[in-house]
C-alpha cells in the first residue's frame, strides 16, 4: 500500500465532554435518560464525565505526548444547535474551535463525527427519527458543522454505529431514548437515518470551503473463517452480509445498514425475509441515500469463527471452552481486523478506516503509581498486526483509532468499564497514562510498522 496508514484515537462528545447544562447547550436524549432512576448502572450520569469541555487542552497535551496524529471526536448536537435546528449557539461553537485550532497546533488532524448517539431532546420531542422531517434536520446540522469547520477540518463521519443508537434505543430499549417499539418503526427509522445521512452529504459538498473527505462508521461483529479454505472463506463471506432469519436480530446487521449507503440498494435477502415490516420505500429514496462517499468506516470489537457445513451453508462454530474476553465479556479475536476490513472492502471498495477498536479492562492504579494494563497492549499488538496483515495483501486500510483515548462513560454501564489508554479518576479528574499509552507511543514513533509504513 502506497498511502500513509494515520495512528489515532476516539472519543464522542456525551462520554467525555460533561458541561452537560454549561454556555447554552441543549439537552439531549442521554442527558434525559441518565437521570431516570435504575437505567444506568450506579446512577451514573454524563453530567461531568472526563470534563474534557474544561480539560481539552490537558487532554490534547497528552495525544501530543503519545503522538497520535489524529483525533476522532464528536460534535454533540444540542451543544451548537439547542433546539436540535434554528438559533446558533455561538458558545458552542467556540468551544469546537478552541478544540480544533488546539489540535491543529499539536499537529493533530481532526476527524469530526456528526453524531455519535446524544440526540437533542427537542427533536426527540418532535418524534425523533420518526419524523420523515428528522432527515432535513440532520442535513441542516451537518451544513452548520461542515460552514463553520471546514476551513480547517477535512475529515467528517455521518453517523456512528447506527445499529446501535435505533436498536438498542428505540427497539430493544437499553440505551436512550429507552424505546421498546415495533420493528416495523425500527426499519422505517433507519430508512430516515440513511436518508438524513445522503441528504447531509450533499449539504455537506455544498457547504465545504474546501474539498472535504467524507466517511460513514457503522459497527459490525465479524464472521471469520475457520479455516483459509475457500469454502470456509466463502461461507464466512456469506454469513457476515447475510440479514439474519430471525427478524428480532435484524438491527446488528452488515448490509442493511451499508447497502443502501454503499451501493444504493436494500440486500436482497432481507428485503424478502423482513417484507412484512418494511417502510414505504419511494422513488428517490435510495438515490439519496447513494452519495459518493471518500472512505468508509468500521467500528471492530470481535467476531466468531464460521465454516462451510456438508450442506454448503455457513456454520457458526460454537466459542471453545475457556476462549479469551475482555473485562466486559466481549471474545478477544484478532483476525476480525483481517476479515472484516477485507470482506468489507472486497463488497465496498471504498478506502477502510477502522474507525474504532480496543478493549475494556480491569484497570487499576498500582502502588507505584501507575496502570500495568498488560492484556490491552497484547490485545493492540495482535489486532494491529491483523489489519497489517490485511494492508498487506491488498485491503486499502488507511487509519486505525483506538477506542478509547480516554477511561469514559460507558453508556447503560455508566463509569464501570474502562476502555482508555489513559485512566481517568472521576473523584479528582487526575490522568493516569497508561502502560499501553506508552506502548502506543513507540509503536507510532516508529517500532513496528508505525508512521509511515509502506509495504
Ligand atoms: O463506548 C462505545 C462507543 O460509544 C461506541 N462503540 C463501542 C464503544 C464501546 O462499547
Amino acid at each position: 500500500m502506497e498511502e500513509k496508514m494515520i495512528w489515532g484515537a476516539a472519543t464522542s462528545a456525551y462520554q467525555i465532554e460533561g458541561a452537560a447544562e454549561e454556555d447554552g447547550k441543549g439537552l439531549n436524549i442521554w442527558d434525559i435518560y441518565c437521570r431516570q432512576p435504575g437505567k444506568i448502572f450506579g446512577g451514573h450520569t454524563g453530567d461531568v464525565a472526563c470534563d474534557h469541555y474544561h480539560r481539552y487542552r490537558e487532554d490534547i497535551g497528552i495525544m501530543k505526548q503519545i503522538g497520535i496524529s489524529a483525533y476522532r471526536f464528536s460534535i454533540s448536537w444540542a451543544r451548537i444547535l439547542p433546539q436540535g435546528q434554528g438559533p446558533v449557539n455561538e458558545e458552542g461553537i467556540a468551544f469546537y474551535n478552541r478544540l480544533i485550532d488546539e489540535l491543529i497546533t499539536n499537529g493533530i488532524e481532526p476527524y469530526i463525527t456528526l453524531f455519535h448517539w446524544d440526540y437533542p431532546y427537542a427533536l426527540y420531542q418532535r418524534g425523533g427519527w420518526m419524523n420523515p422531517d428528522s432527515v432535513n434536520w440532520f442535513a441542516e446540522y451537518a451544513r452548520l458543522v461542515t460552514e463553520r469547520f471546514s476551513d480547517r477540518v477535512r475529515y467528517f463521519i455521518t453517523f456512528n454505529e447506527p445499529q446501535c443508537f435505533i436498536g438498542m434505543g428505540h427497539v430493544t430499549g437499553e440505551h436512550a431514548p429507552g424505546l421498546k417499539n415495533p420493528l416495523h418503526d425500527g426499519f422505517l427509522m433507519a430508512h430516515h437515518v440513511m436518508m438524513a445521512h445522503g441528504k447531509a452529504v450533499q449539504a455537506m459538498r455544498a457547504a465545504a470551503k474546501r474539498p472535504i473527505m467524507i466517511g460513514y462508521a457503522p459497527t459490525s461483529t465479524v464472521s471469520a473463517p475457520a479455516s483459509r479454505s475457500q469454502e470456509d472463506i466463502e461461507a464466512a463471506r456469506a454469513r457476515y452480509f447475510a440479514c439474519p432469519e430471525d427478524a428480532g436480530g435484524w438491527s446488528w446487521n452488515v448490509s442493511w445498514w451499508s447497502d443502501p449507503v454503499m451501493l444504493g440498494r436494500y440486500p436482497e435477502d432481507g428485503v424478502k425475509r423482513y417484507e412484512e415490516y418494511l417502510p414505504d420505500i419511494r422513488p428517490g429514496d435510495l438515490e439519496l441515500m447513494h452519495q459518493p462517499l471518500d472512505f468508509y468506516g468500521q467500528n471492530i470489537y470481535n467476531g466468531y469463527r464460521v465454516k462451510a457445513g456438508a450442506d454448503g451453508r455457513p456454520m457458526v462454530l460454537e466459542r471453545p471452552a475457556g476462549y479469551e474476553t475482555t473485562a466486559m465479556g466481549w471474545p478477544v479475536t484478532p483476525e476480525s481486523l483481517y476479515w472484516g476490513p477485507k470482506f468489507l472492502y472486497e463488497r465496498y471498495g471504498k478506502p477502510i478506516y477502522i474507525t474504532e477498536n480496543g478493549m475494556a479492562c480491569h484497570d487499576m492504579v498500582s502502588r507505584d503509581g501507575r496502570v500495568h494494563d498488560a492484556s490491552r497492549i497484547d490485545f493492540m499488538d495482535r489486532y494491529i498486526e491483523s489489519l497489517l496483515k490485511a494492508r498487506e495483501d491488498g485491503t486499502d486500510i488507511r487509519g486505525y483509532f483506538y477506542w478509547s483515548l480516554l477511561d469514559n462513560f460507558e453508556w447503560a454501564e455508566g463509569y464501570k468499564d474502562r476502555f482508555g489508554l489513559v485512566y481517568v479518576d472521576y473523584a479528582t479528574q487526575r490522568r493516569v497514562l497508561k502502560d499501553s499509552a506508552e506502548w502506543y507511543r513507540k509503536w507510532i514513533a516508529g517500532g513496528g510498522m508505525g508512521e509511515g509504513y509502506a509495504s
